[in-house]
């Protein structure tokens, strides 16, 4: 497996909980004794992918300049936690293609368990029709037709989800 990098990619809808798996996951790993990044949605919205909207050609692009990024940190060792929507099942597996060391998790709440939580407001304002291009509400997901990890995170705690993600990482020889 190279010099012992991967990426676990986290992919389902706005409020799933990606981003609380992807925190919960890196003092585990770091515990480890492996280097780890994360690359978050937002941050990467506000950084590297500055500008860009939620067409799909965006996303697509978004989610192409993430998996460009990740691959020249896995080669080098370390472990890259991705969490984006990342909605299109081409573009993901593209980025498995780009990657190669790629553990794809689907963090997969029903869409209703999503709207309830809400954290963001965001779901009520695109419900209303103040949000074009939403994604599980008036935008496609995809989902996942081989990922290595399913998680219905409305059924599974922080901890639980978390040790799902970390026997399968075992599983795969990467710890
Ligand atoms: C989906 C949107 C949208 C639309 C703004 N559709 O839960 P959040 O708020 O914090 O994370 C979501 C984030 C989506 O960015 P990603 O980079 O993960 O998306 S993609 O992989 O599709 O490029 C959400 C917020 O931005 N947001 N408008 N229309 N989510």
């Amino acid at each position: 497996k190279g010099v012992g990098g991967a990426v676990v990619w986290f992919t389902g809808l706005s409020g799933a909980g990606k981003s609380t798996l992807a925190e919960a996951l890196l003092p585990r790993l770091k515990a480890a004794g492996k280097k780890v990044e994360l690359l978050d949605g937002d941050i990467v919205r506000t950084h590297l992918s500055k500008g860009l909207g939620y067409s799909r050609e965006d996303r697509d692009l978004n989610v192409a300049r993430i998996a460009f990024v990740s691959h020249l940190l896995a080669r080098n060792g370390v472990f890259v936690l991705v969490a984006a929507i990342s909605p299109f099942r081409e573009a993901r597996d593209r980025a498995r293609a780009t990657i190669g060391d790629f553990v794809e998790v689907h963090v997969a709440p029903p869409l209703d368990e999503c709207i309830k939580r809400d954290v963001k407001g965001l779901y009520e304002r695109a419900l209303a029709g103040q949000i074009p291009q939403f994604t599980g509400v008036n935008d496609p997901y995809e989902e996942p037709l081989a990922a290595e990890v399913t998680l219905d995170t409305s059924a599974l705690t922080v901890a639980q989800a978390t040790s799902r993600i970390l026997i399968k990482l075992r599983e795969l020889g990467y710890l």
